[in-house]
């Protein structure tokens, strides 16, 4: 082996050899749209492109490797950023990329390095930009950490594979219909599509008598898909970055933002293909309309020759292998009772100004005016005090080592997958669904409950309908760490909080980059400060970015679809019910009507907030899709 000068130092530094083949990987890139991309084969539209091609790169690097990665936003009028999905960065927050979290957004023109070492996770990962829903264009892909040791399980052959759902119409112009008021059920925009490997009708070509070790990876931003096979099973061996117990199965249901790492094995009769089938979740879908197709058909191809099969049929979805119940290779008993347990309620409703917003326990996350980080580092001993993080932020302390428990109670109908930053958590409960009862059913503390003995661990949970879970981790990661729901809508609707991890510690090891830093600069934001930007008395959040004000008491949504139908034209609002689905609201009509005296309330809140709007636009989201206003 040959080592350049550099990588030979690091020999002598350091007593373990892996670090003798640690690699270097950096890439210039510049994000921004190019067109003439048509995914689904039905429609050309612009992409969001890295260096003018699509689509992006995926990236395989080993523990230890540095990651260089010098982010230019090449848009003209977005912002943008970078978030590796389950990598720790630990001691390295700044790196992490969900903006007015734990960076400031890159203005356009400007750029930012993301530069960490490859922790010691393994496995299946990926990359995607947490700027105004970037990702739903595009902006994403694999990022696989290998093993540097013997990987578990046997294979053959390592294969790459992502699915998402793709629209038609760029996340921009979607989300001006959807964070909107002729919008008042918060009906999610209905994809065209989904694709396989970015593609569709995707040929996987096959030797037989083969096992492949194949990355799943759901790169999308809304909705779960069901993956079955024709005449193959899968054998689950790796979710989120933590090897598992084998488990066999026929079918995975997969999340937004979930990984599934599987072997396959190849038949040894080549004389045929298969069918690879992903389907959409559709109870995530408000409407079906009649030409969305809800079955994908791709190929696993042994026979470049023989025909293509064609849909392949299976009696039932619903038994997809729950992930609650697969095992960790590397046992960690379930952790004792927690230190601090954080109690969350998932809520959708109306704001006053008609716009339809998530919640956790009442606040939809607004963006403070500097990132949280920023606080963190400047407000020196007060930096333990989570009134400084702003009435909006949702910003919940924790002291370092303590163990966690999330109770999420999700009053909502829909299922919602989760995402926590900078942690694996363990999957204490997961509650059934409880999406037909009249009223959600939530965590009972006195209502005994066996933990199993080692509970699956991801960074990814979903949460059923009207229903719950648990999930504890230990606060060992120094940090600012969001935890968000991953269907982009719902993120841009505000339902994420934010973790402070030991703000002592981060204050006392972690320093920020002069490239980090530019970033704030050149986008004219202050690097010191509360929520509020106030650096003189971090208790004053005078001036911090509020959500709106409550619609008045006994005003409901129904009260906006009447407005709705007060203010659109016959032909324009049949259009928009017809897309948006307000249509599926039963006694439509008897509820205007008892709505209607509620409209003039709704008017009002309109001339104040004009009057407001001459004041600089300042709440921009950490998906920053849609700008809320104070
Ligand atoms: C990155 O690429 C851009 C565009 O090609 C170029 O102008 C710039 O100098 C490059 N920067 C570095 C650090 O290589
Ligand atoms: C996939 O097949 C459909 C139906 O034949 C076709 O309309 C579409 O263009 C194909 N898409 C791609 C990307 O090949
Ligand atoms: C980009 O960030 C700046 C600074 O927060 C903000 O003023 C601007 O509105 C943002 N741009 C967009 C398109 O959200
Ligand atoms: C990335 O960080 C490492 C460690 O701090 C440093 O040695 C290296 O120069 C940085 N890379 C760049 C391109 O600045
Ligand atoms: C998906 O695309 C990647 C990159 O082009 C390729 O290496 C991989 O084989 C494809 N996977 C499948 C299942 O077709
Ligand atoms: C591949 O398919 C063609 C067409 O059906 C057939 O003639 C050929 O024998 C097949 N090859 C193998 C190796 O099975
Ligand atoms: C989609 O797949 C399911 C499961 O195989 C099947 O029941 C359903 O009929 C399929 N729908 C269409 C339109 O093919
Ligand atoms: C495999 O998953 C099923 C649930 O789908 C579960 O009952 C079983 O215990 C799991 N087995 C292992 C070894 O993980
Ligand atoms: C949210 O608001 C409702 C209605 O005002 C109230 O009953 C509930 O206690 C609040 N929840 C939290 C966690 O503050
Ligand atoms: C919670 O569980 C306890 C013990 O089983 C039971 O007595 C109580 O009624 C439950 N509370 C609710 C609100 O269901
Ligand atoms: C700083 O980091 C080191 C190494 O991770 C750790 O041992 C030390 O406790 C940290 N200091 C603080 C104040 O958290
Ligand atoms: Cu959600």
């Amino acid at each position: 082996m040959i080592f350049d000068r550099k990588q030979a130092s690091l020999l002598v530094a350091s007593a373990f050899a892996a670090v003798a083949s640690a690699k270097t990987h950096s890439y210039n890139w510049t994000a921004s749209w190019v067109d003439g991309y048509n995914p689904d084969g039905l429609f050309e539209r612009p992409v969001i492109g890295v260096n003018g091609e699509w689509p992006w790169p995926d990236l395989k690097v080993k523990k230890g490797d540095r990651v260089e990665i010098l982010l230019n936003n090449g848009f003209e009028t977005s912002n943008t950023s970078l978030h590796f999905h389950g990598l720790f960065q630990r001691d390295n927050t700044q790196m992490d990329g969900p903006p007015y979290v734990t960076q400031c957004p890159i203005a356009p023109g400007e750029s930012m390095l993301y530069n960490f070492t490859v922790p010691d996770q393994v496995g299946s990962f990926w990359y995607h930009s947490h700027s105004e829903s970037q990702y739903g264009d595009g902006m994403r892909a694999a990022f696989i950490i290998e093993d540097t040791e013997d990987y578990p399980y046997d294979y053959d052959e390592e294969v790459i594979l992502t699915v998402a759902e793709w629209y038609h119409k760029d996340v921009k112009t979607l989300t001006k219909d959807f964070m909107n008021r002729y919008n008042p059920t918060g009906a999610e925009p209905i994809p065209q599509n989904l694709l396989f490997n970015n593609t569709r009708n995707n040929s996987w070509v096959v030797q037989p008598d083969t096992t492949y070790l194949v990355h799943i990876i759901n790169v999308g931003a809304f909705v779960s898909q069901y993956l079955y096979m024709e005449d193959h099973t899968f054998t689950v061996v790796e979710i989120d970055g933590i090897y598992v117990e084998k488990n066999e199965t026929e079918m995975l249901y997969i999340t937004v933002a979930q990984r599934y790492t599987v072997l396959i094995t190849t038949k040894s009769d080549t004389s045929k293909n298969y069918a690879f089938m992903q389907k959409f979740d559709d109870d995530m879908l408000d409407t079906i309309p009649g030409d969305l197709l809800l079955n994908s058909t791709n190929y696993i191809v042994y026979n470049e020759t023989a025909d293509l099969p064609t849909e392949y049929f299976v009696d039932s979805i619903d038994d997809f292998l729950d992930d609650f119940y697969l095992e960790p290779l590397t046992k960690e008993a379930a952790y004792d009772e927690p230190d601090y347990q954080i109690v969350i309620d998932v809520a959708m409703d109306n704001l006053g100004d008609g716009v339809n917003y998530a919640f956790f326990n009442n606040i939809t996350w607004i963006a403070p005016k500097v990132p949280t980080l920023t606080t963190v580092m400047s407000a020196g001993e007060d930096a333990t005090n989570p009134l400084v993080y702003g009435n909006n932020v949702n910003a919940f302390v924790l002291e370092k080592d303590e163990v966690i428990e999330i109770v999420l109670n999700n009053q909502d109908t829909g299922k919602h997958p989760f995402h926590l930053h900078g942690h694996v958590f363990q999957v204490i409960e997961r509650a059934q669904d409880y999406g037909d009862e009249a009223v959600p059913v939530a965590y009972n503390e006195s209502a005994p409950y066996d933990a199993p003995e080692y509970p699956m661990r991801r960074d990814v949970l979903y949460v059923r309908p009207q229903s719950y879970f648990r999930i504890r981790f230990k606060a060992d990661n120094p940090g600012v760490w969001f935890f968000h729901c991953h269907i982009e809508w719902h993120l841009t609707q505000g339902l994420a909080i934010v973790l402070i991890e030991d703000p002592e510690g981060i204050q006392a090891n972690q320093t920020l980059s002069e490239s980090w830093l530019n970033a704030c600069k050149t986008n004219n934001i202050p690097t010191v400060g509360n929520a509020a930007a106030n650096s003189q008395d971090y208790l004053d959040l005078s001036g911090e970015n509020k959500q709106h004000k409550a619609l008045p008491a006994g005003f409901t949504a129904r009260g906006i679809v009447a407005l709705v139908f007060s203010c659109i034209t016959g032909v324009l609002g049949c259009i928009f019910i017809g897309v948006y689905g307000m249509a599926d609201i039963p006694d439509i009509d008897q509820r205007i009507a008892m709505d209607l005296g509620a409209e003039d309330a709704l008017l009002e809140d309109d001339e104040e907030e004009e009057e407001e709007s001459s004041a600089p636009e300042t709440g921009a989201s950490a998906s920053e899709g849609a700008s809320k206003t104070n």
